[in-house]
């Protein structure tokens, strides 16, 4: 089969979407694709040089007479560069705003038959899409595109019912670097390190801090834990909802035992010290971060939300709760983490469900079917 050349926009910066856009584009390059990211920096997970990986920045003027600078136009205006100086085959979208519509804009703009791939991740449909004045925006991107997924049938399911596309949707699960992220052998010295002593269990939680990722509760689920085994809370991120959990952290009887270790970028070696993955978030479409704990061979109590209960299964791999049940959280957290015999199951389910569900190879086979699909109709 010829070797395609794939265009990639996402959000470069910390964040699921932009992970899993960046992993493809990394395992494309890796199979012998052209990979180019049209994006406003270069992705955060692109730590190494590949010959067959570009980077296309997006700039952005922001002259006085503009009230806002017009990131939109100007991406659009450099993807149609790209189609038109790389001979693009396809262009690989994440997030249908503003992405997909400028991906659409572009197309026009530069007058070829290009194939758009449109990812939804969530928030363009959870939050945007609540939002009457990107309603018909996000509809549009969707509609035009000539290939669209979604990251789990939850999200698949809401993208119907809140913005009714005229469009088929197809899901394609995210997946992570089995390379990367397995249990690490020096993960007790990372465990030293942090003054966390050996009989302690470790809880983690990252994310970016977002409201809907409901913080509170991970730390009062992770109180109630305290108060019977001991125990550390790790929490790995940075954002909007840091100062109110610090705060909240601080009158607890526990604040010794919360950990803020702020943004990392080596998070799996974090996973290797944990035993449980809190993720009690109010909206979720898949939460790529439970699937890197699991990956690590760390089990993981989610809520009821969006696509969590499709990667966590339920007294299998982790525990489902309902959204703000955080004594049922902290009850099952205890029951698993002082029975060694069944977190050892846990354990191996979580790595088992990985390499079964969300094992990288067939996905991104998934992937390049669809390019391929495309590439045949320019
Ligand atoms: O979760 C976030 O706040 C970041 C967001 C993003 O745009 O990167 O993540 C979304 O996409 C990820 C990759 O598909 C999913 O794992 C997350 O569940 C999803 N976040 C939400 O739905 C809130």
């Amino acid at each position: 089969m010829r070797k395609l050349k794939i265009g990639i926009t996402c959000y470069p910066t910390v964040g699921g979407s932009g992970v899993l856009a960046t992993e493809l584009g990394k395992k494309l390059a890796e199979r012998g694709h052209e990979i180019h990211f049209i994006t406003s920096s270069v992705p955060f997970r692109l730590k190494k040089i590949y010959p067959n990986v570009f980077f296309h920045e997006v700039e952005v003027n922001n002259y006085s007479v503009f009230q806002y600078p017009p990131y939109d136009i100007a991406l659009a205006s450099k993807m149609a560069d790209v189609i038109l100086d790389q001979n693009l085959d396809v262009l690989h979208v994440h997030y249908a705003i503003p992405h997909a519509v400028c991906a659409v804009l572009a197309r026009d703009m530069c007058g070829e038959n290009i194939g758009i791939v449109t990812t939804l991740h969530g928030t363009d449909i959870s939050v945007l899409g609540q939002d009457s004045t990107l309603a018909q925006a996000i509809k549009y991107g969707i509609e035009k595109s000539d290939i669209v997924t979604a990251v789990s049938n939850a999200l698949k399911e809401q993208t119907y019912e809140i913005i009714k596309p005229n469009k088929e949707i197809e899901t394609i699960y995210n997946f992570v670097d089995e390379s990367v992220f397995k249990p690490l052998e020096e993960a007790p010295l990372l465990k030293k390190q942090y003054g966390i002593g050996e009989d302690e269990k470790v809880i983690i939680h990252c994310s970016n801090f977002r409201r809907i990722k409901n913080l509170p509760d991970v730390v009062e689920t992770f109180i109630r834990i305290r108060s019977q085994i001991p125990a550390k809370l790790l929490l790995v991120g940075d954002g909007p909802e840091q100062h109110r959990v610090m705060v909240q952290a601080k009158e607890s009887p526990y604040k010794d035992d919360i950990l803020f270790l702020g943004k990392q970028e080596n998070v799996e070696e974090l996973f290797s010290i944990s035993d449980l993955k809190l993720l009690m978030s109010e909206k979720e479409s898949f939460g790529l971060v439970l699937l890197e704990a699991m990956a690590c061979g760390v089990p993981g109590i989610g809520t009821n939300v969006g696509g969590i209960p499709e990667v966590i299964e339920h007294g299998v791999n982790g525990y489902i709760v309902e959204l703000g049940d955080v004594q049922q959280a902290a009850e099952y957290a205890i029951e698993l983490l002082s029975d060694e015999n069944k977190h050892a199951d846990f354990k191996k389910n979580a790595i088992h469900t990985v390499q079964t569900k969300f094992s990288a190879e067939p996905i991104i086979d998934h992937y390049e079917e669809l390019y391929y699909r495309l590439a045949a109709l320019k």
